[in-house]
């Protein structure tokens, strides 16, 4: 498809709660959607950039002067293109895979409306209904941790991920595991707050039967989180560390991980998410779908991605609620501790005309 237009809506939408991790304290998102047009249809992806570079190196403010200045230029010029082509044309700008990821998404999400085909049935996913799981931030108090564990629980959520950092892990894992019983998953996410020195210290949780933990090292340690693999029982997964196909291959040949945390965002785009599954299904590794609080428009393309057979572990995709009071998108809502794959025509969500006005969204169309 040719694409005649590209325009970049940027709106704040307040979470319901504070959303706490090592690395700091969400309020809410400040978000950026590419809205590509062209062909006669439009298609929607979301930057799923932080609004401080503390996740990743990327942050909201300059992925979108690199999607004005770097990548939406090259779309426009690329003249007639597939979402095949999205990745290579936007290849010689260095970095910023969110913003690339959210480019190719909206070219996915019109060329198959276009084709009139479901994001889910293109990628080859084999699952309609995903059991999901739920990431629950840091508090204050372990006790607010636990009466949030098991709210969630009451929802129907059938896994839980705690947020721990230094000084917030072992007693905060054991009064939960203590709480919810020794037949729920569970798992943590460290976000990277620990060194090799913390091996000891991490070998603690190996009594509480985590399902795994996530990136407990930085995100460029492999060959320490390979070390420290040896000195766990616990599964070690990744997330900030796996930034592409060959970054998964690496940390599996190493021995960094025996499980990955897939985002669309942190790797580029689906296509690129598509091929660590693929990765991983090959070797019999097992990968679930992570989130970046994401609007209905980034969390129905990640159901999409999660709905693929290798995706055997419950993701962090939760119901719309759990974040937002409103989402852009018609709310995902969870049924017997499931969210559905959309079916729809392209990635499936679409914001609503009318919430971007409330929010006052800002628009900045660019065109050749
Ligand atoms: O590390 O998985 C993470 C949110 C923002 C940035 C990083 C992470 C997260 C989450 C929330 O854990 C997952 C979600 O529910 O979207
Ligand atoms: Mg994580």
């Amino acid at each position: 498809m040719r694409i005649e237009a590209v325009e970049l809506v940027r709106l704040q939408l307040p979470f319901v709660s504070p959303f706490r991790t090592s690395f700091g304290v969400q309020t809410g998102r400040d978000v950026v959607l590419v809205r590509v047009v062209g062909d006669g249809v439009e298609g929607w992806g979301e930057n799923v950039a932080g609004e401080e570079p503390l996740y990743s190196a990327e942050f909201v403010e300059a992925s979108v002067l690199a999607l004005r200045h770097h990548l939406v230029p090259r779309l426009l010029a690329a003249g007639d293109i597939t979402p095949f082509d999205v990745a290579r044309v936007l290849a010689p700008v260095r970095g910023w895979e969110m913003a690339k990821a959210a480019v190719e998404a909206a070219v996915l999400d019109a060329e198959l409306q276009r084709q009139q085909v479901s994001l889910a049935q293109w990628l080859g996913g084999t699952q309609r209904r995903i059991p999901v799981g739920v990431s629950v931030g840091l508090h204050d108090h372990i006790d607010q941790t636990v009466t949030a564990v098991n709210r969630y629980l009451e929802q129907g959520y059938v896994r839980i991920k705690l947020k721990i950092e230094p000084g917030c892990d072992v007693d905060l894992v054991r009064a939960v595991r203590r709480a919810i019983g020794p037949d729920v998953m569970l798992q943590v996410d460290a976000n990277a707050a620990y060194t090799l020195a913390d091996a000891r210290h991490l070998a603690r949780l190996d009594e509480f039967d985590l399902l795994l933990i996530e990136q407990p090292l930085a995100e460029h340690d492999l060959r320490q989180h390979a070390q420290l693999a040896r000195m766990l029982r616990t599964p070690v997964c990744l997330d900030e560390s796996i930034t592409s196909v060959q970054v998964a291959a690496d940390a599996l040949a190493l021995g960094a991980c025996s499980v990955i945390n897939i985002k669309p965002g942190r790797v580029g785009g689906l296509l690129e998410a598509r091929r660590i599954h693929d990765l991983c299904q090959a070797n019999g590794v097992p990968v679930w779908c992570g989130g970046m609080l994401e609007t209905g428009v980034g969390r129905a393309a990640n159901l999409a991605l999660a709905s693929l057979p290798g995706f055997t572990l419950p993701p962090d995709l939760s119901a719309s609620s759990r974040y937002f009071a409103h989402d852009i998108t018609r709310p995902f809502e969870l049924v017997d501790g499931c969210l559905e794959v959309p079916t729809g025509h392209g990635v499936g969500a679409v914001p609503d005309p009318q919430m971007l006005r409330d929010l006052d969204a800002t628009v900045e169309r660019l065109r050749i």
